[in-house]
């Protein structure tokens, strides 16, 4: 560090000029990640309650208050207004409470989770973690976890299922209904991780779209992962932790006694934590409303169809499987999908590859023009490669 600091001006200049090298969401070339512009009050709102820690409740009561309110609106589009939780730093951290809390409950030694094929990576690391052994079930032919599959991995060691509203790979939803019966038949615990879906599925179903269950609604499920930083236009970080009730978070509750309130109970991993993440997620639910929101995902879906009837107009491109939510798998059985992949960000497209399929996904900032100009680029590349 230089000894003499920087003048404001200087220092804005210099990250202006550094940080133009990324990509921006306005651009529309970012068209395969899960997260998006925030919502321009979301980010006033958080810029002007930074000094707000979660973490001492005794100095900042009423930013406890605004998160459990938050707590409550998320549960209730999860149709549970009962639900108490936290927001955390993203998907990862809530996976990891939620395993966190099930290891706590089920009190069992040599504990193992039994994960979708298609589960997030952050399962993987929370197993690691916790000292948890994470167990792979198979997908079934439209990519859902194969819940006989589920069944055949349970031994005496199982303590929790999980389930996926909305697959990071294809935004799949896993039948929730059939892993309840099984876990409430076992005694399990069960997760959903909606990260990307429970932002989703309860507008869609507003619309009118057939939307399987897959919340509160469904009898055995104990916690539910909903990140308000992808599909919530709030701003990073934002994940959620949503808990039935509040016998789950309290699980892993630590007393910390020596801070500004007395007697205090974490049920966090992190202590000091932001309170301008949830204060900012609060101001976005209010000022979007559900019909805000609703408006939102009908033009993502809009988008989605129009890709998803495109694609297959172009020789040699094919749809992975019918989109549930705004998510679509690219693939390809006449080309080889990383070489499609690879001149597409040779043109700065900013698409995610995963083994057998691109993945693009219709976020909020996607425009029909970009939608237009993306499915340009993909008859030019696929006329390229057949020569
Ligand atoms: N659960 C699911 C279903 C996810 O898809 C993700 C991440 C997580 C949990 C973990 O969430 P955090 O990343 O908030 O901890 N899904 C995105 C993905 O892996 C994350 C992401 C978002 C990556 C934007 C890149 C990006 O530009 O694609």
């Amino acid at each position: 560090m230089q000894v003499k600091g920087l003048p404001e001006k200087k220092v804005f200049e210099e990250l202006e000029s550094r940080l133009r090298g990324d990509f921006t969401y306005n651009s529309g070339r970012i068209i395969g990640s899960m997260c998006t512009v925030p919502n321009p009050l979301a980010k006033k709102v958080y810029s002007r309650f930074l000094d707000k820690n979660l973490g001492d409740p005794g100095l900042f009561p009423a930013a406890v208050e605004i998160e459990r309110e938050t707590m409550k609106m998320l549960g209730t589009i999860l149709s549970n207004p009962e639900a108490s939780g936290h927001i955390v730093t993203g998907g990862t951290e809530a996976n990891v409470l939620a395993l966190w809390a099930a290891r706590a409950l089920a009190k069992k030694t040599n504990p193992e989770v039994v994960v979708p094929a298609s589960a997030h990576c952050s399962f993987d690391k929370a197993g690691d973690l916790l000292g948890i052994k994470i167990v792979k079930a198979r997908l079934n032919e439209r990519f859902q976890v194969d819940v006989a599959s589920v069944k055949k991995a349970l031994n005496s060691k199982t303590i929790a299922l999980v389930g996926m509203a909305g697959t990071t790979a294809l935004g799949v939803v896993d039948p929730i209904d059939d892993l309840s019966e099984l876990a409430l038949e076992k005694n399990l615990y069960l997760h959903v991780d909606a990260a990307f879906g429970g932002f989703v599925l309860p507008f869609l179903r507003d619309l009118g779209y057939n939307v399987p269950s897959f919340d509160f609604a469904v009898r055995r499920v104990c916690s539910i992962t909903v990140d308000p930083h992808k599909m919530g236009l709030a701003p990073i970080p934002a994940g959620g932790i949503v808990f039935r009730n509040e016998s789950f978070g309290k699980a892993v509750s630590w007393g910390i006694s020596y801070l500004s309130g007395g007697e205090t109970e974490q049920t966090t991993l992190v202590g000091t934590r932001s309170g301008a993440s949830a204060i900012a997620v609060w101001a976005v639910m209010k000022h979007l409303g559900r019909e805000g929101y609703r408006k939102i995902v009908r033009k993502c879906m809009h988008l989605t169809a129009k890709l998803t009837e495109e694609i297959p107009k172009i020789r040699g491109l094919s749809v992975v499987t019918e989109p549930t939510m705004n998510v679509v798998g690219l693939k390809s059985d006449a080309f080889d999908i990383r070489r499609i992949a690879e001149e597409l960000r040779l043109r700065k497209w900013a698409i995610s590859l995963f083994p057998h399929h691109i993945r693009i996904v219709l976020m909020p900032h996607i425009q029909e023009k970009h939608v237009d100009e993306f499915l340009q680029d993909l008859n030019k590349i696929t006329n390229k490669l057949i020569g």
